[in-house]
C-alpha cells in the first residue's frame, strides 16, 4: 500500500468539518467555504478528484482502487484503510472538540470509511455529528449497502441525521440546481453549527451543553430555519422542509436551539421561535437555549436545532 498523505498543518482550532468520499467531501468543501476561518477542514477519499487543496485543507488519501462505487467489497476495504491511518488521524485530531462529518453512503468510502473515522474521533475525545446522504430510493444495492454503514455510524457518532438525496435532489430540482449542488441546507447546518459553538452569543451555549444534550439515548437530528424575525412560523415551516429522511421529533426529550438574528434582534423575537420550535417536544424536555446577535444578518432570523433523545418511529 502507498504511503497516505497529509497535506496539513496543525493548528489549534477545535472544530473539524470532515467530507468522507465523493459526495462528503464535495458537500464539506462548501460548508468549510461558509465558515472559513471558524473551523477546519479534513478531506477523506480514495479519489483525488476529491481533494480541493490550495487552502487550509487536511487530505486523508485513502489510496487508488477504492472508487468503482457500488462494489460490495469496497466498505470494508475503505473501513481497513482509514484504521491503518489512525496514527495521522489522532494527531489531527489532537485538538478537536467537534467533528461534523458529512459523508453520502451506498458506495465504497463513505459507507466503509466514515463509520471508522467517527471511532477515532470519539475515542480521541471529540463529539461527533454526522450528516449522512442515503441513496435514492431506485438504488436498491446502494441502499443495502448504505444502511450497513448507516448501521455503524449511527451506533459510532453521537448523533447521525439521515439526508435523504431523493428529498435533496426533488428541493434542488424546484429551484433548478442539479442535486449534487444543491447543498444549501448543510451548508447552513454546519455554518449554524459552528457559529452556535465559536461564538458568544446573548445568552451562551458552550459545547458541555451540546454535550449534555447528545449523550442522551435514542435518536437525535437536527434543522435549521431561516426566515424574517416577525414571522416565527416561516421559520419553523422552512426548517421542517429540510430533506431529512422521515423522523417524527415530537417526543423529543432535549433540545439545544441556536437563535441568531440582526442587530435589531429583539429578547421577544427570540422567545417566539423557541416556544415554536419546542412546542411540539416532550412536556419534561430539557431545552437549551442560546441567542446572539450577527451584523450580517439583517431582517434575517435564523434558528439551529439539535434535537436528541427521540424514540425510533
Ligand atoms: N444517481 C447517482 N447517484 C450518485 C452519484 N454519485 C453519488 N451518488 C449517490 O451517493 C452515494 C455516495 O456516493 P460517493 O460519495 O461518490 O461514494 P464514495 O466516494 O464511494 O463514498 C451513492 O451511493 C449514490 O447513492 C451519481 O452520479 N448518480
Ligand atoms: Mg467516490
Amino acid at each position: 500500500m502507498e504511503m497516505p498523505r497529509l497535506v496539513a498543518f496543525m493548528d489549534p482550532s477545535n472544530i473539524l468539518i470532515a467530507g468522507v468520499g465523493g459526495i462528503g467531501c464535495a458537500w464539506a468543501h462548501q460548508a468549510h467555504q461558509k465558515c472559513l476561518g471558524s473551523a477546519h477542514l479534513v478531506l477523506i477519499d480514495a479519489d483525488d478528484t476529491s481533494f480541493q487543496t490550495g487552502e487550509d485543507v487536511h487530505i486523508l488519501r485513502l489510496g487508488h482502487a477504492l472508487d468503482s462505487v457500488g462494489c460490495a467489497a469496497l466498505p470494508p476495504l475503505a473501513e481497513q484503510r482509514m484504521r491503518g491511518l489512525s496514527t495521522l488521524t489522532n494527531q489531527l485530531l489532537q485538538e478537536t472538540e467537534l467533528v461534523v462529518l458529512l459523508t453520502g453512503l451506498g458506495g465504497g468510502v463513505g459507507t466503509g470509511a466514515a463509520h471508522e473515522f467517527a471511532r477515532q474521533a470519539r475515542q480521541s475525545g471529540a463529539i461527533v455529528l454526522a450528516v449522512a446522504g442515503l441513496p435514492f430510493e431506485c438504488q436498491t444495492t446502494r441502499m443495502d449497502i448504505a444502511s450497513e454503514g448507516l448501521d455503524r455510524l449511527e451506533q459510532t457518532a453521537h448523533v447521525t441525521v439521515r439526508l435523504s438525496l431523493d428529498r435533496l435532489a426533488r428541493q434542488t430540482r424546484e429551484r433548478g440546481q442539479l442535486w449534487q449542488m444543491g447543498a444549501e441546507w448543510i451548508e447552513d447546518l454546519v455554518d449554524g453549527l459552528v457559529r452556535t459553538l465559536m461564538r458568544m452569543g446573548l445568552i451562551n451555549l458552550d459545547l458541555m451543553d451540546l454535550r449534555a444534550i447528545v449523550d442522551r439515548s435514542g435518536e437525535a437530528t437536527m434543522l435549521v430555519g431561516v426566515g424574517r424575525p416577525d414571522n416565527p412560523k416561516g421559520i419553523l415551516e422552512a426548517a421542517l422542509k429540510a430533506p431529512l429522511a422521515a423522523m417524527d421529533v415530537g417526543g423529543a426529550k432535549g433540545c439545544l436551539i441556536q437563535v441568531e438574528g440582526g442587530m435589531g434582534m429583539t429578547i421577544g423575537q427570540v422567545d417566539a421561535v423557541a416556544d415554536l420550535f419546542t412546542s411540539a417536544l416532550d412536556a419534561d424536555a430539557q431545552v437549551i437555549l442560546g441567542a446572539r446577535v450577527s451584523e450580517d444578518l439583517v431582517d434575517t432570523i435564523r434558528v439551529v436545532t439539535l434535537l436528541a433523545g427521540i424514540r425510533p418511529s
